[in-house]
C-alpha cells in the first residue's frame, strides 16, 4: 500500500508538520523541543511527539481503562490501579522512531505484556492481538510470539514519571525490540484474535514486523525474507 499523504508530510519538516498537525501541535512542539529547528531534525537525543488526530487525548487516571477481550478465558477490563497493583516490570532501553531519530536509555515501567496475558487466559486458536488508542485512530498489531517477548510491556512509568498525556499517558505500549510506531499510545483495548491485522501505520507503507534491525525478528522468521 502507498504511504498516504498525510503520512509524508507528517514526518517530513517542520513545516508540514504545522500542516499535518495543525498549529496548535506546532506550538506545543515547539515548546516541547524548545526553539529552533534542530530538535525536531534526525538527532539531538530527543523525543518528537507524535499524534495522527492533532490530539492528544487527555484520560484522568480514574477514568482510564484498558479492555482486553476477544480469545480469552476471562475478558477483563483494567483499571490503571489493577495494573499497578500486578508484578512490575522496569527496564532501560532505547526508543526509535522508524525515520531516524533516536532516545538512548530511557526507563520504562509497567506490566509485561505476557504477564497480563497470563491473567485472562489466551485461548489455543489464539494467533495475534490487535491494540486500540484512546485517540480512535491509531491500531497495532503482534503476534502472540511477539507479545511475549520479555521487553514488550504495557507501560504506566516512562523517563522516571508516569507516562504524560503527550507521551501516550496514563498507559501506553512498549515495544522494545520494534521501531516506535509499535508502541501505541493513550492505549484503550487489546484484543486477541486468529489472524495479524495490520494496523494504522502499517496500512501507511510501515512493515507489520517493525524489528529494529530491518529483520524478521527472533521469533517470527520469514523464510521469504531471508
Ligand atoms: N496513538 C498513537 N500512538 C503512536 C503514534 C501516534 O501518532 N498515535 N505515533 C507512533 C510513532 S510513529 C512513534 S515514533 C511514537 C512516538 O512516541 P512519542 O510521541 O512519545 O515520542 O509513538 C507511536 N505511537
Ligand atoms: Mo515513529
Amino acid at each position: 500500500m502507498a504511504v498516504g499523504r498525510r503520512t509524508i508530510l507528517g514526518l517530513s519538516a517542520l513545516g508540514a508538520l504545522g500542516i499535518a498537525f495543525g498549529a496548535s501541535i506546532q506550538n506545543f512542539l515547539g515548546n516541547a523541543f524548545g526553539s529552533g529547528l534542530g530538535g525536531l531534525l534526525p538527532g539531538g537525543d530527543r523525543f518528537r511527539i507524535y499524534t495522527i488526530t492533532g490530539t492528544l487525548p487527555k484520560i484522568k487516571d480514574r477514568d482510564y481503562r484498558l479492555k482486553v477481550s476477544g480469545l480469552v478465558a476471562h475478558p477483563k477490563t483494567f483499571t490503571l490501579a489493577d495494573l499497578q497493583a500486578m508484578p512490575v516490570t522496569s527496564f532501560t532501553k532505547a526508543f526509535q522512531c522508524v525515520t531516524g531519530w533516536r532516545v538512548p536509555n530511557v526507563a520504562w515501567e509497567g506490566v509485561l505484556l505476557s504477564d497480563l496475558l497470563s491473567t485472562v487466559g489466551v485461548k489455543p486458536e489464539a494467533v495475534a492481538l490487535t491494540f486500540e488508542s484512546y485517540d480512535r485512530a491509531d491500531t497495532e498489531s503482534l503476534t502472540l510470539d511477539q507479545a511475549h517477548l520479555p521487553d514488550v510491556i504495557v507501560a504506566y512509568r516512562m523517563l522516571g514519571t508516569p507516562v504524560t498525556t503527550e507521551h501516550g499517558g496514563p498507559v501506553r505500549l512498549y515495544v522494545a525490540q520494534m521501531f516506535g510506531y509499535k508502541s501505541l499510545k493513550w492505549l484503550s483495548a487489546i484484543r486477541v484474535v486468529n489472524t495479524v491485522q495490520p494496523g494504522y501505520w502499517e496500512n501507511n507503507g510501515y512493515p507489520v514486523n517493525g524489528w529494529l534491525d530491518g529483520s524478521t525478528g527472533p521469533t517470527n522468521p520469514d523464510p521469504k525474507l531471508t
